[in-house]
């Protein structure tokens, strides 16, 4: 039974979870000459809307086919070329897609008719006055409430809160929606000296068991047999950050993906390995704000240059987020632990069916 106040609490953070952190500043487009216009225009490259949006790039061609938009120019090569507004467009989409909307919903409105949607939809995130740009879609009041639990200790108060929310809400939504800004707000509160490092520990402990049980009940419940991709998670050498990871898993183990988890700082040869011997389709990574680009990327290069054509590399993180741009072309940026879904889906549907 939850206490009074406790509930409160949680009703008060569960009233603001959907709601949807402020999209970073756009970069600047590439401007690329078009034969068929006698003037140049800015456009973008489809991987560069999917890293500026988030939105991958298998589903903006299963939308132009279906809804007929995002709908690109072509460059003289024949490659697809996002005119600015489109993109700021999806953008739109994006958050309200991240908001709870369904794609055939939103995706072809006007941008006037997603601008008045988002108006009703999104309540304006609170700024605390940090210097920090990532703000997490918690109120203050939820966040103070988790903040003096983890203050107080209260790791019993913690997990019945986690649990709740997560038969209330599904496992995937409070991933995506509680959990990944509460790492943020612990991360802040260890930065700002409210919360000392046993406590840091504390919480993570508390959320890997919580995850990892609802993990298993969603293994348990059976639905549908465990398939394919067959997924390796882990993280490079010098990493020592798993809950980005964790939060992966939850999304694979909805999706029934097969799933083999080595933990964090698993070193290459070792990773290499493992992808052989248990004959992985995608090797999932994470890199948290603490990687620095050298991490990222050497730890990438080698990779790519041990595994096997074949084999998916799905990276996410925020310090995979932040070297975006220079990251190896076969590599694949997810934004949040939800884009699993999407990947999944789009993984599957490449797969040559098999004949009997
Ligand atoms: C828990 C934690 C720890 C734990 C980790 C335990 C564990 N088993 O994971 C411990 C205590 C060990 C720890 C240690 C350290 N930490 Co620490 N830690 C954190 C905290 C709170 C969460 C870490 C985490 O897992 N983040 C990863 C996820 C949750 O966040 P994300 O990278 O933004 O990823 C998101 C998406 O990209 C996606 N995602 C991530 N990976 C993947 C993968 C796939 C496949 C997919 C689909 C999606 C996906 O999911 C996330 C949510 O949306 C963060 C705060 C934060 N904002 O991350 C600090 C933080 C990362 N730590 C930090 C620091 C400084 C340290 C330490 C140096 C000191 C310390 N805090 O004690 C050491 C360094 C250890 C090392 N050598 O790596 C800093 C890094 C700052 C920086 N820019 O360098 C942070 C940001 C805290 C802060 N605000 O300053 N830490």
């Amino acid at each position: 039974m939850l206490s009074l106040s406790m509930q409160a609490s949680m009703e008060k953070s569960q009233k603001f979870l959907g709601k949807i952190a402020e999209s970073k500043k756009m970069n600047a487009p590439k401007v690329i000459p078009k034969d068929d216009l006698s003037t140049a225009i800015q456009t973008w490259s489809i991987a560069e809307v999917e890293r500026e949006t988030g939105l991958g790039k298998d589903t903006l061609r299963v939308w132009e086919r279906r809804y007929g938009f995002p709908l690109p120019l072509r460059d003289r090569l024949g490659e697809r070329a996002y005119p600015h507004e489109q993109v700021l467009r999806l953008r739109l989409v994006k958050r309200l897609l991240d908001a709870g909307h369904r794609p055939g919903k939103v995706v072809p409105q006007t941008v006037e008719q997603l601008q008045s949607l988002l108006d009703g939809a999104v309540e304006p995130v609170r700024s605390a006055g940090r210097k920090s740009n990532v703000q997490p879609p918690l109120s203050l009041e939820a966040q103070d409430a988790w903040l003096q639990w983890l203050s107080e200790d209260r790791t019993d108060l913690i997990r019945q809160a986690l649990q709740q929310q997560i038969i209330r809400q599904g496992l995937g939504t409070v991933v995506d929606q509680l959990i990944a800004p509460l790492c943020w707000l612990v991360g802040e509160g260890w930065l700002r000296g409210d919360l000392s490092v046993y406590q840091e520990h504390l919480f993570t402990e508390t959320l890997q068991s919580v995850l990892r049980e609802a993990i298993a009940s969603v293994d348990a419940s059976g639905q549908t047999l465990q398939q394919r991709p067959r997924v390796l998670l882990t993280t490079t050498p010098t990493e020592q950050h798993g809950l980005g990871l964790l939060m992966a898993e939850c999304h694979f183990a909805l999706e029934s993906c097969v799933r083999f988890v080595l933990g964090t700082s698993t070193p290459i040869a070792d990773i290499v390995q493992a992808v052989r011997q248990l004959e992985i389709d995608v090797l999932a990574l994470s890199f948290s704000a603490y990687a620095s680009r050298r991490d990222v990327l050497e730890g990438l290069q080698q990779l790519m240059e041990q595994l096997p054509p074949t084999v998916d590399v799905w990276v996410g993180g925020a310090a995979a987020s932040m070297f975006a741009r220079a990251l190896p072309e076969r590599v694949q940026l997810m934004r949040q632990p939800g884009d699993v879904s999407v990947q999944v889906a789009a993984w599957r549907a490449r797969q040559v069916p098999q004949t009997p």
